[in-house]
């Protein structure tokens, strides 16, 4: 008796999946600022051999590719470049959509090379009532096509998909019940309205998001043993896949004329957001990078112990990341990188970073000091940070070429957080 009620709570933690574990420890974690161990961050402006950088062309040419390497080596992994050639398939244009609003196209890209990658669905929604090609919003999403949309004929996901039952995913598959469920995330009308296109696509089309999901994912498809690939240090993550699915639908807004490809903005939230981050790291052809509540492993300072941790986070969801990056797991001291430089990496590029007051797990402080501590590689390009040094006060966003807000609310984006990302944008692509 006494064996067996030991026992149960005991299996029963071992059973948690690496979301409900990451769950759990939200309520353990420490939340107490007066507890953060002092800390000193990395040195931006410093080679690893000890050279100051002191500008623009030295940042660019040699301190940006050490850092960009770093993050390669110590958090992300590398993306490999064997793909080989990118085909695009036109499955729909849609000229009436969003009753007459909008275009819809849907387009699959897949890997002629890669056939055992069944490839992605990207949707693209653009203006009507605009003329010549539109800057565009480009992100990911978590629930597919058909969650970000309303309109009842976009095709169903039929993709592994997270298990919910309040977004109707049954047996790990969308249901008419999972339409529109991420709508309010994705504003349409509002951003069709401003001038802008948006292109997103499943993040599961490029792996499902567990463990195991890179086995049937592009990961897989890409590695010369397939599914009997061992990941090593060094080796990509699923951020790194989910951020070659973003660079994917650059190669195609790159060749389709309604579209303005000097003019893209990649956004993402939350392991979304982290992706969003490593993307405009690696891919300059984003040239405004917006960063929603992304949090640990994010924007967020690494050496705080806020929130979630890097112990935590490579515990819950190890196959986001190399494998490296679990070995500074309570030992964030030793980690080359700090998320300063994750920041800096953008530069001169304006980014966005943005948190919710609610979301104490994210760390929004340490989000705000991600772009505090860049700011002197936007110096060097002559380009202004936050103009303060305090995280402002709630709902009242700040910021040059770094901007930064902190919502009411919880954890999710908002048409609030939207309206502050098209005036960012409209303002650095000068519309
Ligand atoms: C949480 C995770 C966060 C964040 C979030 C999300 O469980 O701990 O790092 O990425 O998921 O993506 O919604």
């Amino acid at each position: 008796m006494r064996k067996s009620t030991l026992f149960l709570p005991l299996f029963s933690l071992m059973m948690l999946s690496g979301e409900d574990w990451a769950e759990a420890q939200q309520k353990t974690a420490n939340y107490d600022e007066s507890k953060i161990v002092p800390y000193e961050l990395p040195k931006l402006l410093v080679t690893r051999e000890g050279t100051e950088i002191n500008s623009a062309e030295d940042w660019t040419n040699v301190r940006r590719p050490e850092v960009l390497a770093l993050f390669q080596e110590h958090v992300f992994g590398r993306t490999p470049g064997n793909w080989g050639k990118v085909s695009f398939e036109t499955k729909e244009v849609k000229k009436d959509a969003l009753g007459g609003k909008a275009t819809r196209k849907l387009i699959h890209i897949s890997l002629p090379e890669h056939p055992n990658w069944a490839g992605m669905d990207v949707m693209i929604y653009q203006p009507n009532n605009v003329s010549g090609p539109v800057p565009c919003f480009v992100g990911p999403s978590f629930g597919g096509n058909h969650a970000v949309s309303t309109e009842p004929d976009v095709p169903l996901s039929t993709r592994w998909m997270r298990p919910s039952k309040e977004k109707g995913i049954v047996d790990n598959r969308a249901t008419e019940a999972s339409r529109g469920n991420e709508s309010s995330r994705w504003p349409l009308e509002m951003i069709l309205g401003q001038g802008f296109a948006v292109a997103t696509y499943y993040y599961g089309d490029v792996e499902p998001d567990h463990a195991d999901g890179w086995k049937e994912g592009l990961r897989a498809a890409l590695s010369k043993d397939g599914a009997n690939t061992e990941w090593k240090n060094g080796d990509w993550g699923a951020i790194g896949a989910w951020s070659w699915g973003l660079s994917r639908i650059a190669d195609y807004l790159e060749t389709d004329p309604d579209i303005d490809a000097q003019k893209l903005a990649v956004i993402g939230h939350s392991r979304l957001g982290k992706t969003s981050l490593w993307t405009g790291a690696q891919d300059p052809r984003f040239s405004v990078v917006i960063s929603n509540n992304s949090g640990e492993g994010g924007a967020a300072i690494m050496r705080r112990n806020f929130g979630e941790t890097t112990a935590i986070i490579t515990k819950s969801f190890p196959h986001w990341f190399t494998k490296t990056y679990s070995s500074y797991a309570n030992n964030e001291a030793a980690c080359p990188i700090d998320k300063h430089m994750l920041i800096a990496l953008q530069a001169p590029r304006p980014v966005y970073i943005a948190s919710a007051v609610e979301d104490q797990w994210a760390d929004p402080k340490g989000e705000f000091l991600s772009g505090l501590n860049a700011e002197p590689v936007y110096a060097l390009f002559g380009k202004k940070g936050y103009g303060v040094k305090e995280q402002p006060a709630i709902d009242h966003p700040l910021g040059d070429s770094i901007a930064y807000h902190i919502r009411t609310g919880k954890h999710d984006v908002t048409s609030y957080d939207w309206e502050q990302y098209l005036r960012f944008a409209k303002r650095h692509f000068g519309k």
